[in-house]
């Protein structure tokens, strides 16, 4: 299979505790290699935007704060089956059910504040990776 690419986020709970290092060294074990890496500090307006598929779940305006709280750190993965890979790397949504050794189960703190956001797909990649990245910043 090709190269593909993902898009990532270490989420405010894991920035804050300093733990944007083991993350992505989880990443690159999994033979997920970083082509773009920014730290950011989200407005409500874009987590809205970015999480607007969610808007009339009873969470969203919850994780639109949760998102906006602290820097996040914004990033695009490559790899054969980037999108999967990461995913399974991730673990589960609710760090109760994650797998052992994957990202949620070992540092997420709730359903909510469960560290990483990963795309779900070759479309949502697709867009979320240019809400945040320009071509010029991709350096496979
Ligand atoms: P994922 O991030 O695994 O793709 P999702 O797309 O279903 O999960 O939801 C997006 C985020 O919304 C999720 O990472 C955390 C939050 N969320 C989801 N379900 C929730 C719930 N029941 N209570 C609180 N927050 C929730
Ligand atoms: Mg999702």
């Amino acid at each position: 299979m090709a190269l593909e690419r993902t898009f990532s986020i270490i989420k405010p709970d894991a920035t804050k505790r300093n733990l944007t290092g083991k993350i992505v060294a989880k990443f690159e074990e999994a033979g997920l290699r970083v082509v773009a890496s920014k730290r950011i500090q989200l407005t409500l307006k874009q987590a809205q935007t970015f999480y607007g598929v969610h808007k009339e779940r009873p969470f969203f305006d919850e994780l639109c704060e949760f998102m906006i709280s602290e820097p996040i750190v914004v990033q695009v993965l490559e790899g054969e089956n980037a999108i999967a890979k990461n995913r399974e790397v991730m673990g589960a949504t609710n760090p109760a059910e994650a797998a052992d050794g994957t990202i949620r189960k070992e540092f997420a703190l709730s359903i909510g504040e469960n560290s990483v956001h990963g795309s779900d797909a070759p479309e949502t990649a697709k867009e979320e990776i240019a809400y945040f990245f320009s071509g010029l910043e991709l350096v496979g």
